[in-house]
């Protein structure tokens, strides 16, 4: 239906009419042109402009095992016609979900056996803060309630998720639960380089125990924190922070989640971001990857401690959704599991990891606007700053960043920009011939930003 009419429909028009989208000014967008995407393939995604555009980000961080993927429609596809839905609410479940959760179990880091299924990552997220405080309700000790997290922190737009993350704007519009804090990101470049990076891991970790002792660790819930921070900007922290942050946490019996919505299932070169961090989490979140974004699913997976506790102590838990354990959803998810193992996408991940960033150090060290380049599987960030030597960052930040995004656009290439840092996470099956063209759009992006703000930005 949609094939028959599309030529006839002024779909940017239609969409500004009536469509209010995720993250956006509206009234930007509508001075503009919306870009309507119409098909993908492997790591490709085709407009109704007719561009074959380069996904350097995998949709949102998300498509894992690349676009038009037969053996996942054809999951779904199988499962629809089976059993399409049924809840797993009053004493009920359905066979995707338990093989879904034991293959999870399977996976993920030891001592984390259990899985609460929902539909996103805010949800597992908001799933994981509450399970948080019923369980030290149910320890007897109702007054431990507040979350820290840190800045640049994403944990998802639910109003508990958007008061966890430590995005400033967010705060602002209605994301200001109370009992939340958050403390500086492990953010090495952004810091400036006064100390080694090593020293600086454990400083990051410092500010953390600092705040515990200030509100009182008989106050404080949890600690979250993504293994590498994505949406603040590929923040990779230095190897001593995580090994800190979990002594911190146990020594003062605070639970730890790690959000891993965007390292999980492979991005980081390891199954999950906790493996490749040496985190040691009571509680993982994922989603994305978990169905390569093909349909919408996540987990929160459930350390031994807590799933105990719930299932010995708690009774009743009132918590749910419609669709948590979605038999479709779940079924995706375990024909995705097959296509990551079967590939070896996981270990594909650090191999291209290394790969790409040897390409882009070739291709840009020599480019004065480009700061840093860092990255940890396929998942990376390019720093665009004012003054290469110093660190310096441009004055006002974000300009030149949405600048590059655009040059990116114009060439064909998805990339973020978070400030003016140039982000990327394109699918993990990325061959090395796709590596070469992400490489040589970015570059030459980065070219004619670097050419245009030398005309129009005062350093
Ligand atoms: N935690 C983390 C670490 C995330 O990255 C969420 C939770 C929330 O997931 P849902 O499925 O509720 O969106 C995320 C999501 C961006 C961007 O522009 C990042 C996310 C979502 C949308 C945009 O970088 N991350």
């Amino acid at each position: 239906m949609l094939d028959e009419i599309s030529g006839l429909v002024d779909w940017q028009k239609l969409d500004a009419a009536h469509h209010l989208h995720p993250f956006t000014d509206h009234k930007a967008l509508h001075a503009g042109r919306v870009r309507v995407i119409t098909g993908g393939d492997g790591v490709f995604l085709y407009d109704s402009d007719g561009h074959k555009i380069l996904d350097g980000m995998a949709g949102l961080w998300c498509v894992a095992a690349g676009y038009s993927r037969r053996e996942l429609v054809d999951a779904a596809t199988t499962q629809m016609l089976k059993l399409p839905y049924y809840n797993t609410f009053f004493k009920t479940t359905n066979q995707p979900a338990v093989a879904l959760a034991q293959r999870l179990a399977h996976l993920a880091p030891p001592g984390l056996n259990h899985v609460f299924f929902a539909c996103s990552g805010s949800e597992a997220v908001d799933t994981a803060l509450r399970m948080a405080r019923v369980y030290w309700q149910t320890k007897g000790k109702p007054e431990k309630k507040i979350v820290i997290g840190r800045e640049y922190g994403y944990h998802g737009s639910t109003t508990l998720g958007a008061s966890a993350g430590g995005m400033a704007d967010m705060h602002r519009q209605a994301g200001d639960a109370p009992n939340f804090v958050q403390v500086m990101p492990p953010y090495w470049f952004g810091f400036g380089g006064q100390m080694s990076e090593a020293e600086f891991g454990i400083y990051a970790a410092k500010q953390v125990e600092d705040k515990i002792k200030e509100l009182g660790a008989n106050n404080i819930a949890a600690f979250i924190g993504e293994p590498l921070q994505g949406a603040g900007g590929v923040i990779i922290p230095p190897e001593t922070y995580w090994p800190e942050i979990n002594r911190i946490c146990k020594q003062h019996d605070i639970l730890l989640i790690a959000d891993e919505v965007i390292t999980g299932y492979g991005r980081t070169g390891n199954m999950f971001g906790s493996d490749t961090f040496g985190i040691e989490p009571d509680m993982i979140t994922t989603a994305k990857a978990l169905t390569s974004g093909y349909i919408p699913l996540s987990a929160l997976l459930v350390g031994d401690r807590v799933a105990a506790t719930f299932i010995n102590e708690v009774g009743e838990f009132y918590h749910g959704f419609t669709y948590s354990g979605h038999p479709v959803a779940c079924a995706v998810a375990l024909a995705n599991l097959d296509i990551i193992e079967r590939e070896g996408l996981v270990a594909r991940a650090g191999r291209m990891g290394v790969l790409l960033r040897d390409k882009l150090h070739d291709a840009l060290d020599d480019n004065p606007m480009v700061g840093e380049i860092r990255g940890v599987g396929l998942i990376g960030a390019i720093e665009l700053v004012a003054e290469k030597r110093t660190r310096r960052f441009f004055d006002k930040r974000g300009r030149v960043g949405q600048m590059c995004r655009d040059f990116c656009f114009g060439n064909d290439l998805i990339m973020r920009a978070v400030r003016d840092t140039m982000v990327f996470s394109p699918p993990l099956i990325i061959s090395e011939l796709e590596i070469d063209l992400l490489v040589a759009r970015v570059a030459l992006s980065i070219e004619q930003t670097y050419e245009k703000v030398k005309k129009e930005v005062r350093f």
